[in-house]
C-alpha cells in the first residue's frame, strides 16, 4: 500500500525541518505569498455582528454547492427530481438545505397547525393526531439513508451522467427525530387480520404505498426533525414517514393518513414505475430493500484533482438497506488491485458510511472505483454481474460498481470498464 496516513507534515510549522516530507501534499518553502504579506479586507474592518443572521447560510464562496437538477430527464420541474451534490460533502450527514427532493406534484406547504395525521382500516379505534398528539409519545434519534430506487438509473446501459451527483444523488442520510409508527399502530390497535400499512401524503399527488405490518411495527418512524430543526418544506414538513433501509418512495411525506388492510394495495406509481423489469419481459413488483453500494466521491467528474501529482486523497460514501458497511474496497486501475478503504465517522446500519484511500500519485491515468461490503457479508456487485441477472431492460436498483476514469490532467469523467 502505497497510502501512509501516519506520516503527518504540520503545516505552518517547521517548514524548513518538514519540507521534504510535505512536497507530496502541495506545501511550499516559505516565499513572498501575498496571501500572507498582504492585508486582506476581512484583516481591516469589522464584520457583522450577531444580529445581523439570525439564520445562518453558507459563505458566498460556497455558492456553486447546490442541488441540480438534469432538465431533460422530466418533463416539467414539478413532477421531477434534483441531485445531492455528493462531491462537495464530506462525512456523513447531508445538510438540510442539499437534501435531493423528488416530487410528484411540488412541494406542499403545510399549516402544522391544521394538519392531521389520521389512522383508519382495520383497527380497534380509528384515530386523528395532531401534531401536537404526535410529539407526546415518546421520541427516538435514528440516522438513516434515503435513497431513490432510481437512483444511478440512467446508467443501466452504460456511463451517462458525468457526475456523481447526477449518478449518484438521489440520496441523503439524515438524523430524524421521530415516533416509532407501531406506537401510534398500537394506540389504534391492529386487528389480527391487519397485514399491511398504507400511508398517504397530504400533497396534490395523495401518494400512497403498500407497507407489510412487520416492516411498520420494526423500524419505521413518524418523524418531524431532521438533524435537530423541523423538516424542510421539501422532506414533507412538518411530518414524514421513514422506512429504514427501503426504497425512498416509501417515504411518504407530508403524512395524513395511516390505513390498515388486509392485503396490499394497487398503487399507479409502483406498478407502473416502482417495477423492476427482468432480462425476460418479466416484472418484480415487490423490491423493497436497497442493496449494498458506494461511490467514489472525490475525485470524480465535477470535482477533477487540480493539485498535480503526489499525495492525494480518494474519499467516498457506502451504504446498505440491510445493515451497516464494515469495509469498502478501492481500486485506482480498474480492478486489477484493490485496497481497503479506511473508514471514518459513525457506522450505523442503514446510515451513509465515509470511506477514504490516501495514495501517492504517479500522475497516470487512473480508473477509479469502490467496492462495497456490508454487514450481511453481500458484496456490491459490477454493472455487467447486475446485468447478468437483471438484464439491460431496468431502471431501479441498480447498485453496480461506479468507474471513473482520470486522465493525466486529472479530469474525471463517467466510463465503464469489463
Ligand atoms: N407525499 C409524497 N411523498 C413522497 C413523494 C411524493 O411525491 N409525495 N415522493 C417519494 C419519492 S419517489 C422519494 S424518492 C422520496 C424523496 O424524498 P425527498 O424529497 O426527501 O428526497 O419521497 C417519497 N415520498
Ligand atoms: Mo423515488
Amino acid at each position: 500500500m502505497t497510502s501512509n496516513p501516519t506520516r503527518r507534515g504540520v503545516l505552518g510549522a517547521g517548514l524548513a525541518a518538514g519540507a521534504a516530507a510535505l512536497t507530496g501534499r502541495g506545501a511550499k518553502a516559505q516565499a513572498a505569498d501575498p496571501a500572507i504579506t498582504n492585508l486582506q479586507p476581512w484583516n481591516q474592518a469589522l464584520g457583522d455582528g450577531v444580529d445581523a443572521r439570525p439564520y445562518g447560510s453558507p459563505s458566498p464562496h460556497e455558492a456553486h454547492v447546490k442541488r441540480r437538477n438534469v432538465e431533460w430527464l422530466t418533463a416539467d420541474p414539478v413532477s421531477s427530481v434534483n441531485f445531492t451534490p455528493l462531491h462537495e460533502l464530506d462525512g456523513v450527514i447531508t445538510p438540510n438545505g442539499l437534501c435531493f427532493e423528488r416530487h410528484h406534484a411540488g412541494i406542499a406547504e403545510v399549516d402544522p397547525a391544521r394538519h392531521r395525521l389520521m389512522i383508519n382500516g382495520l383497527v380497534d379505534t380509528p384515530l386523528v393526531f395532531t401534531m401536537q398528539d404526535i410529539m407526546r409519545f415518546p421520541r427516538e434519534n435514528r440516522m438513516y439513508f434515503l435513497e431513490c430506487a432510481a437512483n444511478s438509473g440512467m446508467e443501466w446501459r452504460g456511463s451517462q451522467l458525468n457526475g456523481c451527483q447526477f449518478t449518484h444523488g438521489m440520496i441523503h442520510n439524515v438524523l430524524y427525530t421521530g415516533v416509532p409508527l407501531r406506537y401510534l399502530l398500537e394506540e389504534a390497535g391492529v386487528k389480527t387480520n391487519g397485514k399491511w400499512v398504507m400511508p398517504e401524503g397530504a400533497d396534490a399527488s395523495a401518494m400512497t404505498r403498500s407497507i407489510p405490518i412487520e416492516k411498520a411495527m420494526d423500524d419505521c418512524l413518524v418523524a418531524f426533525k431532521m438533524n435537530g430543526e423541523a423538516l424542510r418544506p421539501e422532506q414533507g414538513y412538518p411530518v414524514r414517514l421513514v422506512v429504514p433501509g427501503w426504497e425512498g418512495n416509501m417515504w411518504v411525506k407530508w403524512l395524513r393518513r395511516l390505513e390498515v388492510g388486509d392485503q396490499p394495495w394497487h398503487h399507479r406509481e409502483e406498478t407502473s414505475k416502482y417495477t423492476d423489469l427482468l432480462e425476460d419481459g418479466s416484472a418484480r413488483r415487490f423490491t423493497w430493500v436497497m442493496d449494498a453500494k458506494s461511490v467514489i466521491t472525490n475525485p470524480s467528474p465535477q470535482a477533477p484533482i487540480t493539485h498535480g501529482r503526489g499525495h492525494t486523497v480518494i474519499t467516498g460514501v457506502a451504504w446498505s438497506g440491510r445493515g451497516s458497511i464494515p469495509r469498502v474496497d478501492v481500486t485506482i486501475d480498474g480492478g486489477k488491485t484493490w485496497h481497503q478503504a479506511r473508514m471514518s465517522g459513525p457506522s450505523a446500519e442503514k446510515s451513509l458510511h465515509r470511506f477514504y484511500y490516501e495514495f501517492d500519485w504517479d500522475g497516470g491515468p487512473l480508473l477509479l472505483q469502490s467496492r462495497a461490503h456490508d454487514s450481511t457479508g453481500y458484496v456490491q456487485p459490477t454493472k455487467d454481474q447486475l446485468r447478468a441477472f437483471r438484464g439491460e431492460n431496468s431502471i431501479y436498483h441498480n447498485n453496480g460498481i461506479q468507474t471513473w476514469y482520470v486522465n493525466e490532467q486529472g479530469v474525471a469523467e463517467n466510463v465503464e470498464v469489463s
